[in-house]
């Protein structure tokens, strides 16, 4: 794909501890693409420190917001910023070392026969390290009630590591996307499934974060789960 110029939107809520080392395992994964963080105001200045690397690197751009506003909404502020400018293709990818920027070619390469390449756990191939099992039942339950209620045949659809060709957010109604938390990948899924899209999955290994602390809480879980069922009955 030499054509391809891609960006990867990496939010970041107090990730000094991954941030700087993050960004040069995604260099050398694929230094063609640029990356922008959506920074929301970390307490532990991961804001600092990023505008501190965007102004040694021209490939790290910085988005700051005000507070703490949910990843999907920082996710949201990211493909907004990247279809303004002329990247073919955009990622989401998470700050805390769980997706291997080794993976970014394989979801890159998949995009050639796809328009959307989601990186998963749950096909042969793929998994989880240093999970524990409730938690990897609880990711695989999930994905299996969403999958069934929404009558897809997708079998990791909470996972956050993906790459759509731009297209594909062109299309999409950015702006009726109201969940924040996991929901949040469910729905984007859904949406691009429902206005036609490719949409493969590509195994990753899944590592549990080592650094920093997980935002994972009920209200998101809940919110995942009740969103399900409003994308199946239409309302939202
Ligand atoms: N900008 C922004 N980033 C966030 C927010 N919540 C989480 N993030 C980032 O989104 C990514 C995923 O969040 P995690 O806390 O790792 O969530 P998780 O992967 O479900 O939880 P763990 O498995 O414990 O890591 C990380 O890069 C976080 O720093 C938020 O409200 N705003
Ligand atoms: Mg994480």
């Amino acid at each position: 794909m030499l054509d391809a110029r891609p960006l990867i939107v990496i939010p970041t809520y107090n990730e000094r501890d991954n941030l700087p080392s993050l960004l040069d395992a995604v260099h050398a994964a694929m230094p063609i693409a640029d990356v922008l963080i959506v920074d929301d105001n970390s307490p532990d200045g991961t804001g600092d420190l990023a505008d501190a690397r965007s102004a040694e690197d021209g490939w790290v751009h910085v988005m700051h917001r005000e507070g703490k506003q949910g990843l999907g909404t920082a996710y949201l502020a990211g493909f907004r910023w990247g279809l303004e400018r002329p990247y073919t293709h955009i990622f989401e990818m998470d700050a805390d070392f769980s997706h291997d920027p080794r993976a970014l070619s394989a979801l890159l390469e998949a995009t050639v026969e796809a328009d959307v390449a989601l990186g998963s756990r749950w096909v042969k191939g793929g998994g989880t390290v240093g999970w524990p099992l409730k938690r990897q039942l609880l990711s695989r339950g999930g994905s299996l009630y969403a999958r069934t209620i929404l009558g897809v045949g997708v079998k990791d659809l909470t996972g956050g590591f993906k790459c759509f060709r731009r297209e594909v957010l062109e299309t999409m109604d950015l702006d009726g996307v109201a969940t924040k938390g996991y929901g949040f990948q469910i729905e984007l899924t859904w949406r691009a499934l429902q206005k036609g899209f490719d949409v493969v999955e590509v195994p990753i290994t899944f590592v549990d974060r080592v650094a920093g602390q997980s935002k994972m809480s009920g209200a998101i879980f809940r919110e995942a789960l009740t969103v399900v069922w409003k994308l199946r009955l239409g309302l939202v």
